[in-house]
């Protein structure tokens, strides 16, 4: 019969501790006993052998063969040769951070979920981003979808909220994903190209499936080239279910707004900066957390009531649509901040395993056919990447609640369960562990009612492929638009096969004419005929699945969808060149630099070489990088320093003129001392300088030259804060 040890010593006691419930709000804590600090301490081997020489393999004689016996370094080479594990199938390359959730207002009305209900609690929230095509050594800037991943650590188990940075997706049910992801990703015959959807398999796919017409607007806009994974939204995708304590259910989309707005590169900058720093987003979110510039999101509602489900033109089930914010407001209620960088990539980034079935009591899901499926993908795909069904206990996957089951064994167990029992019902261990009484918390499925034939098809409410695709292109600025038209023109330019452009081109029209002229020009093509809508179908498919409906009287405009009205208010964690070489006036650098850190930014100085230079006055400064290291497409905005001497260098300065000259191809704001005209000058803008630089012609054309004051200063504040000067590329003659 099974004893409990009674009094509880040592080991005993330690396991009692693990196992004891964790008081809340300590993921943090709760990594404590799986972290190692080496700091002062000895080598060993994994068997606690202290290790005296880890510089020479055991070998017969000092010249002679290595041996057999050689056990340390058995060991040591054996645990490298297994380092690696497979990468994710999608969202390979990815970059997490640490966090907490505050909640703005209790959610009772709508749901009964604890961590939406109390404004007292700080929930522990892990967050890993992602590009979904490439490798996880790929490049940071690919013109991608982010994956935006959030692992709330509740009271009640894990909720993950596993998003994108795109409210809507390529295709409308699960079955069609692995077909999805074989055409982005490189192609078989010889694995080219990588981390890229400009290539033919990958347009072939697009151009048979029209449902993915609005997901190719975003995916071809600059949504798809965010400035920082601090400056992108988040959206949940699919529509979900809260439920409250009374049982009443509501329909709600997840929404991540961010704090500092939503801001893009330019497409060239984004293949530029891939070369330069192919980190520079996973840089990004590390050194903003590192220096105290914790990104922060607000998390938001579109709560839609259960008996409005079919009031919209849209299917809320469909998951290429989304809800205009203009018809179901979002509610912002609450604030997540990104406050910790990792301690191990490995261990918490790489190995975290997310799933959109991990939901809490009060959170449920809808019968969306992408939802579904993902529903069964995720855990399933942790079983090879994690390498057996004990992922949940690696310490960045468990909750902060004590886990209690009768799932036991398997590849790596970690916990040691005691007693004899690991089936229910039982009455050797008094039916411990014991079910969950609803009204005790217990999660419950959604009582949906559901009379349905069992049959393979989708309904016609999911057919309207283009209306919404078509409010997209509407609602974007004309930079933006030009922007689509660019990335379409260059992606389809990329693929080789003359009757996919063709055929896109026939997707296209069906959009927008205009834009479609505008691709077919590039392309040197001619634009198709307005098809009848099931043209574009491959002879084998159901025409009757994919016939488009058209809608009449939708909305014509949504200003959330286009970033050009985003939030252009700040220059925290902004990064600012500061031009200068021997001679500069240090009175009017530093003017500058303090101005610009006041304001929450990061200055660098840049010049011909690193180390110190010497100012006008004689006095030293520092210098951060030198034009050998450091690339215009790596800053937000630049200032060139005044200082006779100095500016007669940068003028010499090949690499000072291109890093200008690609600052302004790539609109962005370009500040200079009065002295540093000269240095313009040398600039091929130079031509093309506004007639002043009244504020007026500051804030539109994002150029500055003036004497360094309070006045210049709090005018180049501004003018960095409108992000980019976008209107500048409208004659489209700004090669750098
Ligand atoms: Fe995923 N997705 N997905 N996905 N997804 C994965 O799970 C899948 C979809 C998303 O940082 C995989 O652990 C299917 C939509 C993110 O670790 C896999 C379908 C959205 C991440 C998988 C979708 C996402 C993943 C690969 C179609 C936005 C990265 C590794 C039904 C709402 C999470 C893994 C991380 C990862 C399957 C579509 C978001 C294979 C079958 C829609 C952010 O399970």
């Amino acid at each position: 019969m099974a004893k409990k040890p009674s009094p509880k010593m040592g080991t005993e006691a330690a396991i009692d501790k693990q196992l004891a419930p964790q008081p809340e709000n300590t993921k943090t804590q709760s990594l404590a006993p799986h972290t190692a600090d080496a700091a002062g301490e000895q080598m060993n081997t994994n068997t606690g052998l202290p290790i005296n020489d880890d510089q020479n393999s055991l070998k017969a004689g000092d010249r002679g063969p290595s041996l057999l016996e050689d056990f340390l370094f058995r060991e040591k080479m054996t645990h490298f040769d297994h380092e690696r594990i497979p990468e994710r199938v999608v969202h390979a390359r990815g970059s997490g951070a640490h966090g907490v959730f505050k909640l703005y207002k209790p959610l009772a009305e709508y749901t009964k979920a604890a961590f939406l209900n109390d404004t007292e609690v700080e929930t522990p929230v892990f967050v890993r981003f992602s590009t979904v095509a490439g490798s996880r050594g790929s490049t940071d800037l690919a013109r991608d979808v982010r994956g935006f991943a959030a692992k709330f650590y509740t009271t009640e188990g894990n909720f993950d909220l596993v998003g994108n940075n795109m409210p809507v997706f390529f295709i409308q049910d699960a079955i069609k994903f692995p077909d999805l992801i074989h055409a982005v990703k490189p192609e078989p015959d010889n694995e080219i190209p990588q981390a890229a959807s400009a290539h033919d398999t990958f347009w072939d796919f697009i151009s048979l499936m029209p449902e993915s017409a609005h997901m190719i607007m975003w995916a071809m806009s600059d949504r798809a080239i965010p400035r920082s994974y601090r400056m992108m939204e988040g959206f949940g995708v699919h529509t979900f279910r809260l439920i409250n304590a009374e049982g009443k259910a509501s329909f709600v989309k997840f929404h991540w707004k961010p704090l500092l707005g939503v801001h893009s590169v330019a497409w060239d900058e984004a293949q530029n900066i891939s070369g330069k720093d192919p980190d520079f987003h996973r840089r990004d979110l590390w050194d903003a957390i590192e220096s105290g510039n914790f990104p922060e999101y607000e998390l938001g509602l579109q709560i839609i009531p259960e008996e409005d489900e079919f009031k919209y033109d849209f299917d809320l089930l469909d998951s290429t649509k989304l809800v205009p914010e203009e018809l179901v407001p979002v509610q912002r209620v609450g604030k997540l901040t990104l406050n910790r960088n990792p301690d191990n990539f490995f261990a918490e980034t790489e190995q975290i395993a997310y799933h959109i079935g991990h939901v809490v009591p009060g959170i449920d899901f809808t019968n969306d056919p992408l939802l579904q499926g993902r529903l069964f993908s995720y855990t399933d795909t942790q079983l090879t990447r994690l390498g057996g069904p004990n992922f949940q206990e690696i310490p960045i996957n468990r909750p902060i609640v004590p886990v209690h089951n009768n799932q036991r064994d398997g590849f790596m167990r970690q916990t040691i369960n005691r007693g004899k029992t690991s089936y229910n019902p039982n009455s050797i261990s008094g039916n411990d562990p014991q079910q969950v009484k609803e009204a005790a918390g217990g999660f419950v499925s959604y009582r949906e009612r559901i009379e349905a034939r069992k049959e393979r098809l989708r309904n016609k409410s999911f057919f309207d492929h283009f209306s919404q695709a078509r409010l997209f292109f509407n609602s974007q600025s004309d930079p933006e638009k030009n922007h689509i038209v660019d990335a379409l023109t260059f992606e389809l330019g990329k693929v080789k096969t003359i009757a996919i452009r063709e055929r896109m081109l026939g997707i296209l029209v069906q959009i927008d004419k205009g834009l479609a002229t505008q691709v077919a020009y590039g392309l040197g093509l001619h634009l198709p005929e307005i098809l009848p809508t099931n043209q574009s179908i491959p002879a084998d498919g159901n025409p009757a699945d994919y016939q488009s409906v058209q809608v009449d009287g939708a909305l014509a405009k949504s200003e959330a969808l286009s970033m050009a009205g985003t939030v252009k208010d700040s220059i925290k964690s902004r990064k600012i060149a500061l031009l200068a070489a021997d001679g500069a006036d240090a009175n009017s650098v530093k003017a500058v630099k303090d101005a610009l850190i006041a304001e929450g930014a990061t200055v660098e100085v840049i010049a011909p070489r690193q180390g110190f230079i010497t100012a006008e006055d004689d006095s030293k400064i520092e210098v951060d990088q030198s034009f050998l290291t450091a690339a215009s497409v790596l800053f937000d905005a630049v200032y060139v320093a005044g200082g006779t001497n100095a500016v007669a260098t940068l003028e010499a300065e090949a690499n000072a003129v291109h890093f200008l000259n690609e600052a302004f191809k790539h609109c962005k704001p370009i500040a200079a001392a009065e002295e540093a005209m000269q240095v313009i000058n040398a600039t091929y803008f130079s031509k093309k300088l506004p007639p002043d630089f009244s504020e007026e012609a500051v804030l539109s054309e994002g150029i500055l030259v003036g004497r360094v004051d309070k006045n210049f200063t709090r005018l180049l504040i501004k003018m960095i804060a409108q992000h980019r000067f976008w209107e500048r590329e409208k004659p489209r003659l700004i090669p750098a």
